[in-house]
């Protein structure tokens, strides 16, 4: 294992840590789809012998429920390629956003995933990191909170799994979901200038570094030596942020890299 670590900063070994958001992953099978998990795949593979870690800020699927015994079927070469990560040693850790409707044990148990809800708080050497989809920190996204409270409590969550048949439950989601991909190209420069409010909070409660999605427009911020990032999304940008033991990065993927 030693021969895929460098030495980068403070005396610390660290590989790559990579964080990606909002990919939603959808039902449709149509060109754009198709381009999106093929680029995801390659991403994937490329990270696979240089990362330690990826952290998913959100919104991976377009809609994810599981019910008791059934999953989605959709995913299956995408949640394969994650499980081929996590055998070859990376950490990958999901913290779940507004569409990853219900996640159970699924991806923690067969792929190896960690999931999270909500945020995640932690140091790399010296550095305090605050990661999470970010989904309710926008005033306009108010309104989104107090329905999340409903839909998502462990009841109707217990009535949907229990009464509504996956393919049922798959349908109504089919009928629901699919704004996602104008949400990428409405004008949401108010909700930057308050994402970028909500980070420097951060910083001052002795954050280094604050990584979010949800917005699918990808952003960076420094002040004093304390970086912002929005992770994009993989639908328009295909970018996503680095650590690399020293700097964190906003960068896009080209698949030439490969
Ligand atoms: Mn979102």
């Amino acid at each position: 294992m030693l021969d895929k670590t460098w030495l980068k900063s403070e005396n610390i070994y660290v590989k790559n840590i990579y964080f990606i958001s909002d990919a939603h992953l959808s039902f449709k099978e149509d060109e754009l789809e198709t381009r999106k998990r093929k680029k995801l795949l390659s991403f994937l593979d490329y990270i696979k012998d240089n990362t330690e870690e990826l952290y998913i800020l959100g919104d991976l699927f377009d809609f994810w429920f599981e019910w008791y015994h059934v999953i989605p079927k959709y995913w299956f070469p995408i949640l394969y390629k994650f499980r081929q990560l996590v055998d070859s040693g990376v950490k990958i850790n999901f913290i779940t956003g507004n569409h990853d409707f219900y996640v159970g044990k699924y991806l923690e148990e067969e792929i190896g995933m960690k999931c999270y809800d909500g945020y995640k708080e932690f140091d790399i050497g010296s550095k305090h990191f605050f990661v999470a989809h970010g989904d309710g920190y926008a005033k306009k996204d108010k309104k989104y909170r107090g329905m999340k409270k409903i839909i998502r409590n462990s009841v109707s969550i217990f009535l949907y799994k229990t009464f509504i048949s996956a393919d049922l439950g798959m349908q109504i989601a089919k009928w629901v979901s699919g704004s996602s991909r104008n949400f990428g190209k409405i004008d949401k420069s108010l909700w930057i200038k308050e994402y970028y409010e909500f980070a420097k909070n951060k910083f001052d409660q002795g954050f280094d570094y604050v990584i979010l999605g949800h917005l699918h427009c990808p952003t960076i911020k420094e002040q004093d030596g304390k970086v912002y990032i929005n992770c994009g999304d993989w639908i328009n940008e295909f970018s996503y942020a680095m650590y690399d033991g020293k700097d964190l990065t906003l960068n896009w993927w080209k698949e030439e890299k490969k």
